[in-house]
């Protein structure tokens, strides 16, 4: 029996704009009675019956009161076999939000209230349809930016979390069954496991866990928008890079120098991930105070970049080794680009630009704007650069409440391996145990402490 306020709740279940249908889900006690006061086919309401005989099944049928305000399919779902565990209703209107809008007012009129944000997912929970990690899956897929973020959601939707911590509770679970066993049978003739195979064990699990969250950490750092940061010298062609990388006009570019003078920011997604690409002003000594504010914004931006692209002219040598030299702390962080290939100044391979890059461990692309050279191999290297991650196959993706618990376990079994270097007696160091236990029952949103006899009669032959 759950602790829930038992009400019946009602809300537009589809996106807020119109489409080919708009759904209105109901749960609680009240669903059938509710229903019926609204559903009529040919002027009769719909029998109890009927709906009774019709479970789960599409009913084409009249919604309103007094006037019909629309012909919807209506389906019913009887507890427990529905997605809160209550009764429950799904009404598909036509798409139109008015329309929805007054059909939520006709299911308040006859004792529907509103559900609260994410009240019927909660009320899965509370009825055990679904653990939390689920539950939080389930945000994560309806929230999710990217193929990435999306396929990582996907994942815990389909219980990776609910596997993953089953294994390690088991895992503890016998860890904390032999302790016990020797706590409570000690004087008897017990085949217990080596110390030493027991830390294995122990730090076995605590690999997993730690794994478990670093991977997760690199997940959420891949899922924020990389922000990718072009800069350079004044008319090396960065707007043109911009625009070409975005596939329309949004800088403007022309052969006067400081053309841009503030940088100009889009979000986009490269190969599925969402990246910030940002244009900055080109640098220069000027006397010209906005161009000055513009210059030292895109410094800050180029010094907070995820990846950082700067572009050179090789129409003009003494400029790029120049820029160069005021970069070469970041030189090999960088990705230099070495534009205009199509109008290379005479002196530009007689100089030792390319040596000056490699010695700085330095990655190089020679491309043109205007003839496009280049420009997909490049492009080709910034995607993978983006998406040098691993395949989300490897990964899980916590939310900060579960990242939190991962830690506390790490803690517990951290404690734990000190304790038993420190020789204590397993009456000590199994409440640790106990620790990492109850924060993976939390994980899960499920706290067990039982099972733990039963497993201890299993492995050890105990009265032989
Ligand atoms: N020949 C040649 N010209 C190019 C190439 N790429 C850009 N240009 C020209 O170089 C000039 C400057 O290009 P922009 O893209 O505005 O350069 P920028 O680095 O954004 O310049 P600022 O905003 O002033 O810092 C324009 O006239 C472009 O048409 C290229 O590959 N080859
Ligand atoms: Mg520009």
């Amino acid at each position: 029996m759950s602790f829930l306020k038992i009400d019946t709740i009602v809300a537009i279940s589809t996106p807020l704009n119109s489409g080919a249908i708009g759904i209105i889900r109901l749960s609680g006690p009240e669903t059938l009675p509710i229903s019926q006061k609204l559903l009529s086919k040919n002027l009769k309401p719909l029998e109890s019956n009927f709906l009774h005989e019709n479970t789960r099944k599409a009913i084409y049928c009249d919604f309103g009161l007094e006037t019909k305000i629309d012909k919807i399919l209506f389906t019913y779902f009887p507890s427990p076999h529905s997605y809160t565990g209550e009764e429950m209703g799904e009404f598909s209107f036509h798409g139109n939000i008015i329309l929805l809008k007054s059909a939520l007012q006709l299911f308040f009129k006859v004792g529907a209230r509103p559900a609260e944000r994410g009240e019927f997912t909660k009320r899965a929970y509370l009825n055990r349809k679904i653990d939390l990690t689920s539950a939080e899956a389930i945000a994560q897929i309806i929230h999710s930016r990217s193929q990435f973020e999306l396929e990582l959601a996907q994942k815990n939707a389909f219980g990776e979390i609910h596997k993953l911590t089953s294994m390690l509770r088991s895992e503890l679970l016998n860890l904390k069954a032999e302790c016990e066993a020797e706590i409570d049978f000690s004087t008897e003739d017990l085949t217990f496991e080596s110390m030493s195979e027991r830390i294995n064990r122990i730090k076995k699990v605590y690999s997993i866990c730690k794994n478990t969250l670093d991977g997760s950490n690199r997940a959420s750092s891949l899922i924020e928008k990389a922000k990718v940061v072009i800069f350079g010298p004044p008319n090396a062609g960065k707007s043109s890079l911009m625009n070409l990388i975005l596939g329309r006009e949004r800088a403007i570019v022309s052969e006067i120098p400081g053309t841009t003078r503030d940088y100009l920011a889009e979000d986009i997604h490269l190969d599925g991930l969402p990246i910030r690409l940002v244009d900055t002003a080109g640098v220069r000594t000027t006397s010209d105070k906005i161009e000055q504010l513009g210059i030292e914004k895109s410094k800050s931006e180029f010094e907070t970049a995820n990846v950082k692209i700067v572009v050179l002219d090789a129409g003009n040598s003494i400029e790029s080794k120049e820029f160069l030299g005021f970069i070469s702390e970041n030189i090999k962080n960088s990705l230099i680009v070495i534009n205009k290939i199509d109008d290379k100044s005479t002196d530009w391979n007689s100089d030792d630009i390319y040596k000056f890059i490699e010695d700085k461990n330095g990655k190089y692309f020679e491309i043109s704007c205007k003839t496009k050279k280049g420009i997909p191999e490049f492009v080709d290297y910034l995607n993978s650069n983006i998406n040098s991650r691993e395949n989300s196959e490897n990964l899980i993706l916590l939310e900060d409440r579960n990242k939190y618990l991962f830690q506390r376990i790490l803690d517990s079994l951290d404690t734990t391996l000190h304790l038993i270097d420190n020789k204590s007696p397993a009456e000590i160091y199994v409440k640790e145990i106990d620790d990492a236990l109850i924060s993976i029952g939390q994980i899960n949103g499920r706290i067990e402490t039982e099972e733990i006899l039963g497993r201890v009669f299993s492995k050890f032959c105990i009265g032989k």
